[in-house]
């Protein structure tokens, strides 16, 4: 209830400016007298102080899901899907396909934006992309965006761990092409815009599984104050030098055993709105689930100290052989949790898929796990403020 107020409160805000030009004088005068501004301000209180305000209004949304469950999201789920890929004509999506509805959050991956490229390194064409990005927001979906970056001096993958972030810095060798790179990214952020041309809002999670050594950012190829200075420095350069202001920030960290290790690269409060953990199966059942126990345990904690809401950012159990996998063992295990959102991964081959298609074992538990009225699809999060 409260939060609906403070959206209603901020609306007639933006309301009132647009109504007295920019005189900001007045409402600052009125925000004064008015004792609950401090806290509409604590509560809508984002990473980046220029946050627009459908940046904001997001944030409440992530706030809010949890009250009502937590909302179902899939990676490129509207590019392409196992035997389909999207020619720029069609709307579709294999978890549409398999039970009935979109998601509601949507994966996107901008890797290779970087080098202006025009497709992204999945071979998502970028135009394309920004097309799927609008569609899926004007349908009041959620977006999300990754990004992998090539190693900026090996010129290879980001699995490259050739090591590289103390050159990135400022001051470092190749500071200056960072910057290059990231005024690609802003670009194409500040390019997603609606039909009245206000900016999307998007989380978004750079440098992910940094707990892992598999990324160039990754542990053991750098330090944990190169990590953290990594991700202060490429938060301002992108709002305070090339102006995106549409952005929430997502710390994304790989499955992990304790409070310490979560914290291990967190970059401070100032710098994360999002608290994120990234959990395969890629074992058995059993490790499955005490991973997703002790982390989710973990980061409930952490989530009350800090005043943060969290999510399971990335999630999957690839070519899900087991049949009611999505109900038994997915849902059992994480719905007891006050997580925002749960996104799995891309639907890409037949040999990597993370969320089924038609005639895919584990369709029907889906379709079952779809119905449960805590799993927020499309259309439920539609009513969600
Ligand atoms: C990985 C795999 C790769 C892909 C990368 C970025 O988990 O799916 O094939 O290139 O994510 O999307």
């Amino acid at each position: 209830m409260f939060s609906v107020n403070i959206s209603i409160y901020l609306i007639q805000i933006n309301m009132l400016k647009k109504f007295i030009g920019a005189s900001g004088v007045f409402i600052i005068f009125a925000m004064h007298s008015c004792k609950s501004y401090k806290n509409v301000i604590k509560l809508t209180e984002v990473v980046d102080t220029n946050a627009t305000i459908e940046t904001r209004n997001l944030f409440q949304k992530i706030q809010n899901i949890k009250d009502f469950g937590y909302a179902f999201g899939h990676q490129d789920a509207t590019s392409y899907g196992i035997g389909w890929k999207n020619d720029g004509k069609e709307y579709r999506s294999d978890v549409n396909e398999v039970s009935g509805d979109f998601p509601a959050v949507y994966g996107f991956e901008i890797g290779h934006i970087e080098l202006g490229d025009i497709q992204n390194l999945d071979t998502v064409n970028f135009v394309l992309m920004k097309k799927l990005i609008r569609k899926a927001y004007k349908k009041k979906g959620i977006i999300t965006i990754s990004w992998h970056p090539d190693n900026p001096l090996s010129k290879k993958s980001a699995w490259d761990t050739t090591q590289v972030v103390k050159y990135v810095l400022k001051g470092g060798a190749f500071h200056t092409k960072y910057r290059g790179w990231l005024f690609r990214v802003a670009d194409f952020l500040n390019d997603l815009k609606d039909k009245r041309g206000n900016a999307i809002p998007v989380i978004f999670r750079p440098y992910h599984e940094m707990n892992g050594s598999w990324f160039w950012w990754g542990e053991g190829n750098c330090s944990t104050e190169e990590y953290q200075q990594l991700w202060k420095e490429t938060i301002d350069i992108l709002s305070n030098e090339y102006n995106v202001h549409n952005l929430l920030y997502a710390y994304s960290v790989n499955t992990f055993q304790t409070k310490d290790e979560y914290l291990k690269y967190y970059p401070g409060d100032k710098y994360v709105d999002i608290l994120g953990v990234d959990i395969y199966q890629h074992g058995t059942v059993d490790d499955f689930v005490i991973a997703l126990q002790t982390d989710l345990n973990i980061l409930s904690e952490i989530s009350k100290e800090k005043n943060k809401p969290f999510a399971l950012t990335e999630a999957g159990l690839n070519k899900i052989n087991i049949d009611n996998w999505w109900t038994h063992i997915l849902d059992k295990n994480i719905s007891g949790y006050d997580i925002s959102w749960a996104l799995f991964w891309r639907n890409a081959w037949p040999n990597h898929y993370f969320v089924p298609f038609s005639g895919a074992t584990s369709s029907a538990d889906f379709a079952n796990f779809k119905k449960l009225p805590h799993v927020l699809f499309l259309k439920d999060i539609k009513k969600i403020r």
